[in-house]
């Protein structure tokens, strides 16, 4: 892997995200801080406090608003301020328009191709446009000439037009689209299908995690603008004076924090009392799927596959046990409660139907676990279980490889998530809805032999080393450097 500040920019790199990496929260009257997790925020943090950059987002901590200076801005990390947290306020409006509405009920299930849960009113659009202008205004008031203002997903899809109005190009502009970006033919189902694409196209630099991605997003610009020339073999779009590079970056993990806490002492402690108190046997074949509950993830597809597998080899009852890790999100959305109670249904009738005094199949956590307790379940389980019907990357795919210290377990994985197309040569791939090819390859990770299982194991775990989450954001600001040279060149 890379060491994570190969080409990151070493001042004037601006992040804009809806998440931030810190949030104030009341304990009693206590202010206490919590901390970046893991993921993106927790990557790019060491990237900011080294670049003394600024992170714009969206304050949610409830003592947020307490800690800030007149213009909102706030130094972290707390121990060592090094960079600056500019935290913009969203009201109750804002939030159920812009978040739970134009992002998570019309751009979330369109670029998953789910076409049946868009929920569109026009009163969501306004408010998207309205918070992309506010976050916009902000990072054009943080920017200095030469700055590279960096862009995360779908909440952000008309700020950069809204920057470089402002700033022109004076400024380098880069997005990372974390979810698909679909065909052509299901995008245009957006309302604002136009004018999404014609602000992503002010970026100097567009990422999503494959090339399908990349390829759906450039026969869309062909499809949709008459002034656009895509060059198909540098992913590059000329429109207008500036041009975009399309490119993909499939994204990695902290491999090497997620092995050493993985092998830590309180991974395996989380696991044995773990196992203790849900009654899991000591040689119980057990298999995981950690997900946040969302109709993408393929939950229910994945349970009737496990159904279907204990009704076609009954010699499994007693012995297979499917742990399932899935935390409640976005709750507020009515296709939210409905998948939350069909997850639940399904397992219910699996547990009737199967279940004895001692023995469950289906072993429910819904709580989110801490680092440690997370990887320790994936290290001690024989397979993972990945079956989303759309995923733009999956990294809870390359988590659990990650955790594999001794190279054993299987990992059973969808060809619908992006990760399929780094992984998907030595993962045992499935089709979610193919329940019958599901069911008997869950079998196969059983009763194929230890080498074949290692062998596999072991490339996947050579490619999540090698392309971790360092060395792709590495790529994204070598990439960003090629660009500023090249322009510089013409200029
Ligand atoms: C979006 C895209 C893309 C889950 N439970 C716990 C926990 N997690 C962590 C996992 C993993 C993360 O949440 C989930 O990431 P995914 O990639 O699986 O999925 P999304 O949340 O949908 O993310 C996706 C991603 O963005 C990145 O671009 O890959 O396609 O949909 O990291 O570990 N972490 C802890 N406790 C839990 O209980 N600590």
């Amino acid at each position: 892997g890379g060491d994570g500040d190969g080409s990151a920019p070493t001042e004037g790199l601006l992040v804009v995200s809806n998440r931030e990496p810190y949030s104030h929260s009341y304990d009693g009257d206590e202010i206490v801080v919590d901390r970046p997790v893991g993921g993106l925020t927790a990557g790019l943090d060491p990237v900011m406090q080294r670049a003394s950059g600024t992170w714009i987002a969206w304050g949610d901590g409830d003592a947020d608003r307490e800690v800030v200076d007149d213009e909102d801005r706030i130094r972290v990390p707390p121990e060592d301020p090094s960079y600056t947290l500019k935290r913009i306020w969203l009201d109750d409006d804002e939030i159920e328009e812009y978040y739970y509405g134009y992002s998570n009920q019309v751009l979330w299930p369109l670029c998953h191709s789910d076409r049946g849960r868009v929920t569109y009113e026009p009163r969501f659009w306004h408010r998207y446009r309205e918070v992309n202008e506010r976050f916009a205004e902000a990072a054009s008031r943080e920017a200095r000439p030469g700055s590279l203002v960096w862009f995360q997903d779908y909440h952000f899809g008309l700020a950069p037009k809204m920057v470089r109005d402002r700033l022109g190009d004076d400024v380098t502009l880069a997005h990372f689209w974390h979810i698909p970006w679909p065909t052509w033919d299901d995008f245009r189902v957006c309302p604002q299908s136009e004018q999404l694409m014609d602000g992503l196209l002010a970026n100097d630099l567009l990422g999503f995690h494959v090339g399908r991605f990349c390829a759906q997003f450039l026969e869309g610009v062909e499809a949709c603008f008459d002034d656009a020339v895509v060059d198909w073999d540098s992913g590059v779009v000329h429109r207008g004076d500036s041009p975009t590079l399309v490119k993909p970056f499939p994204m990695g993990v902290d491999a090497e924090r997620i092995e050493r806490l993985a092998g830590s002492e309180q991974a395996d402690e989380f696991w044995d009392s773990f196992r203790e108190e849900r009654g899991i046997a000591d040689d119980a074949v057990v298999a995981v799927g950690v997900d946040r509950l969302d109709y993408t993830k393929g939950i229910p597809e994945r349970i009737r596959a496990i159904e279907y597998f204990l009704d076609e080899h009954p010699e499994y009852r007693g012995e297979f046990v499917y742990v399932q890790k899935a935390s409640e999100s976005r709750s507020e959305i009515p296709a939210y409660q409905e998948i939350q109670r069909e997850v639940s249904a399904v397992a219910e009738r699996v547990n009737e139907r199967f279940g004895t005094d001692d023995w469950k199949p289906v072993v429910s956590v819904t709580e989110m676990l801490p680092a440690e307790a997370l990887y320790g379940l994936y290290r001690h389980a024989d397979l993972a279980l990945v079956s989303s019907v759309r995923d733009g990357m999956n990294l809870v795919a390359e988590e659990y490889v990650a955790a594999q210290l001794d190279n054993e377990g299987a990992l059973v994985l969808s060809d619908f998530a992006g990760v399929d197309e780094t992984l998907g040569d030595y993962a045992y791939t499935i089709n979610p809805y193919a329940t019958e090819a599901f069911a008997e390859t869950i079998r196969r990770t059983i009763t194929d032999s230890a080498t074949e299982r290692r062998n596999r194991m072991r490339q996947m775990r050579q490619l999540v080393t090698a392309y971790d989450l360092d060395a792709w954001m590495d790529d994204i600001f070598e990439t960003v450097a090629e660009l500023r040279s090249e322009s510089a060149d013409v200029g």
